[in-house]
């Protein structure tokens, strides 16, 4: 079923009221944070368990388990929050929405969620391309120091917090959580193995838990509303709201806040307009920013937008971003851009990954020409198998799954389009191409 606009949490989402400290106030932000405090640090850990909330940055990773994981007992050490606002996932920019109209909603989730955790200071990391949200971000910082929100004493709570922002230089790998560490630790942006988990030994070797922008943002309402109001939403392990970007070929691009387990129609219909030409004109659909594989028409019409739905479909909530294509698309071009993509960003410190974009890379460049053989849409599948699960991060599945759901649902027009190369060149369809 879908939202009502008094269950959103983000209600300036489209910049039309005040972003700054007056207005964030009247939307009830910063309402009686040092009491939420003085409930103590792992209640509002228990409150975010109850709740459901899972992480909004693409792993669904459930939060109140992962603030609950940095040692109970750090003595007089440091520990960190570390906030992902390096939004670079192609086709997500709801973090962004977050950073420029509702600042205040993320520095005082920084102090809820950094409270909760037992850190003593919150990085943001931001992506460097987003200049506006940046100066947005460090403005509500300077204006919650002002105020007296954050920093000594924060809010009247008794609990010393810092928040600083860092502004990334464009790589997306510096999204990679703990590449975005050793960018932070003014390092070459390459991720570390896992374990030891950030947790553990995060930024300079103290613990440290990096979590998404909109993660954190949502937690001053979820505390404020209760965990029961979060988890009202959705349906059993896949709770509370979320942010979808739709876009691609539907009529009214946009940003939106809705239930999840909304139905992926419902989502496009309600909020985008529909799909370009209709829903019958439709071909495929990346549900969740391009990692992962896309779905069928026929499988859109079932799906629901929570994490379970779509991994059920072999393909993923990841970010929330829909890109919708219809049947204007050249589909293995469009997963030829996306290898593009990930052989550039590859950080090239794993072989499989390394070697292995730029191989599926240059394959689907010929495949989308037609100019290959049958049997190496085998081989590409085979190279995606020896990238998947290979890697040192993820960016090695995010680069194999979209092939792989190329290749699972769109086989047939990739072998159309090397019988129709060899057919204009007078081959015949089983001779070795030149
Ligand atoms: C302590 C354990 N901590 C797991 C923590 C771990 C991390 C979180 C989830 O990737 C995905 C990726 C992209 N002790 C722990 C533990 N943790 N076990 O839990 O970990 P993980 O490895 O499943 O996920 P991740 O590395 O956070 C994120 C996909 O999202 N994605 C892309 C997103 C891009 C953006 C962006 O542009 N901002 O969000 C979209 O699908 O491919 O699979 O914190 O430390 N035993
Ligand atoms: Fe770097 Fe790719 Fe290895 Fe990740 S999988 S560490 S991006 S080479």
């Amino acid at each position: 079923m879908a939202l009502e606009d008094k269950d959103r949490i983000f209600t300036n989402m489209h910049g039309q009221r005040d972003w700054g400290l007056d207005g964030a106030r009247t939307r009830g932000d910063w309402d009686g944070t040092a009491d939420i405090m003085a409930r103590g640090r792992f209640a509002v850990v228990d409150e975010i368990k109850a709740s459901g909330l899972r992480g909004r940055g693409g792993a669904g990773f459930p939060s109140g388990l992962k603030w609950s994981f940095m040692p109970k007992d750090r003595g007089a050490k440091p520990a960190y929050l570390i906030v992902n606002c390096d939004e670079s996932e192609p086709g997500t920019c709801k973090d962004r929405e977050i950073l420029r109209n509702e600042p205040h909603k993320l520095v005082e989730g920084c102090l809820l969620a950094g409270f909760a955790m037992g850190a003593t200071a919150a990085y943001c990391y931001i992506r460097g391309e987003y200049h506006l949200e940046y100066t947005r971000l460090q403005a509500a910082v300077e204006q919650a120091y002002a105020a007296g929100l954050i920093g000594e004493n924060a809010s009247g709570s008794g609990y010393d917090f810092d928040v600083f922002v860092h502004r990334g230089a464009g790589a997306y790998i510096c999204g990679e959580e703990t590449a975005m560490l050793e960018s932070l630790e003014g390092k070459k942006g390459m991720p570390r193995s896992k374990p030891p988990f950030p947790a553990a030994m995060g930024l300079y070797g103290l613990p440290s838990t990096v979590t998404n922008c909109e993660t954190v943002a949502v937690a001053p309402t979820i505390m404020r509303r209760g965990a029961q109001w979060f988890a009202s939403f959705g349906r059993d392990k896949n709770q509370g709201t979320k942010l979808f970007c739709i876009s691609g070929h539907v009529n009214r691009p946009c940003t939106v806040e809705e239930s999840m387990g909304i139905t992926m129609r419902e989502l496009i219909d309600k909020h985008a307009g529909g799909v370009r030409g209709g829903w019958d004109n439709l071909l495929a659909i990346i549900p969740g920013g391009v990692s992962v594989p896309m779905i069928t028409k026929d499988m859109a019409e079932k799906a629901l937008m929570d994490f379970d739905s779509l991994r059920e479909m072999r393909s993923g909530l990841g970010t929330g971003a829909v890109i919708v294509m219809d049947k204007s698309t050249d589909l293995i071009k469009a997963i030829a851009r996306i290898s593009a993509f990930y052989k550039h960003e590859s950080c090239g410190q794993c072989t499989p990954c390394r070697e292995g974009t730029g191989w599926m890379m240059r394959i689907m460049n010929r495949m989308v020409e037609g100019r290959a053989e049958v049997d190496e849409i085998d081989m590409l599948e085979q190279v995606t198998r020896q990238v998947e699960g290979h890697t040192i991060c993820a960016l090695g599945d995010a680069a194999a799954w979209p092939i792989q759901g190329l290749i699972r649902h769109f086989r047939p027009v990739m072998e159309e389009r090397i019988a129709a190369y060899k057919a204009a060149r007078g081959l015949s369809p089983t001779a070795t191409q030149p």
